[in-house]
């Protein structure tokens, strides 16, 4: 399976993803190709629907100490939920489906949160730091939300203009 990242502004983005209802074959061929795809881009973690699948299903992989990535580390949920939240945090953010671009982003500090591995089993994760704020993010994805939704009317409208800067240089450096 070959996976490219769905880049802002593809409406794709915006679609709801569904519920995984088998644990099959295909499922793990998913997971396999997203972690693939997640590691090359540099991302530390990645939503289903960023691969043009909107299925329930995301990644993590948090850096350690020494900022790198142990296979040990990747958390595969499937079909998860937020059963509870405390606390306030803010981080910039950054996501790979939106380059070169990070901003401040309000969070829950502390969440616990109920998903399915990829084999099926029922897990609950209880995070704090940076785990919690990437599950928040990559959550958000499975509804269609991105963290630039997140900002005000005017960090939006700056963000849309550099971005647009951006994108341009990009497609010049290319040609
Ligand atoms: C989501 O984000 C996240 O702009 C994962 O040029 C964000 O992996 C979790 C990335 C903040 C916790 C805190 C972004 C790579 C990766 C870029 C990512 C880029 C290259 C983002
Ligand atoms: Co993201």
């Amino acid at each position: 399976m070959k996976l490219t990242i769905v880049e802002y502004p593809d409406k794709k983005l915006k679609e709801k993803s569904k519920a995984i209802e088998k644990f099959d074959k295909e499922l793990h061929k998913l997971l396999d190709a997203m972690y693939e795809v997640m590691i090359k881009s540099n991302g530390i973690g990645l939503a289903a629907i960023q691969v043009g699948h909107a299925k329930q299903v995301l990644i993590l992989n948090i850096p350690d100490e020494n900022d790198t990535q142990p296979l040990d580390n990747l958390i595969e949920m499937i079909n998860p939920t937020i059963v509870q939240r405390s606390g306030e945090t803010v981080y910039q953010e950054g996501c790979l489906s939106v380059p070169s671009f990070y901003e401040d982003i309000d969070r829950h500090e502390k969440i616990i949160v109920h998903y399915h591995d990829r084999e099926g089993s029922a897990q609950t994760l209880s995070a704090d730091g940076l785990l919690s704020i990437a599950i928040q993010h990559e959550i958000d994805h499975l509804n269609g939300i991105l963290f630039i939704d997140k900002l005000s009317y005017s960090r939006r409208k700056k963000f849309e203009k550099e971005y647009k800067r951006v994108q341009k240089e990009k497609k010049l450096s290319k040609a």
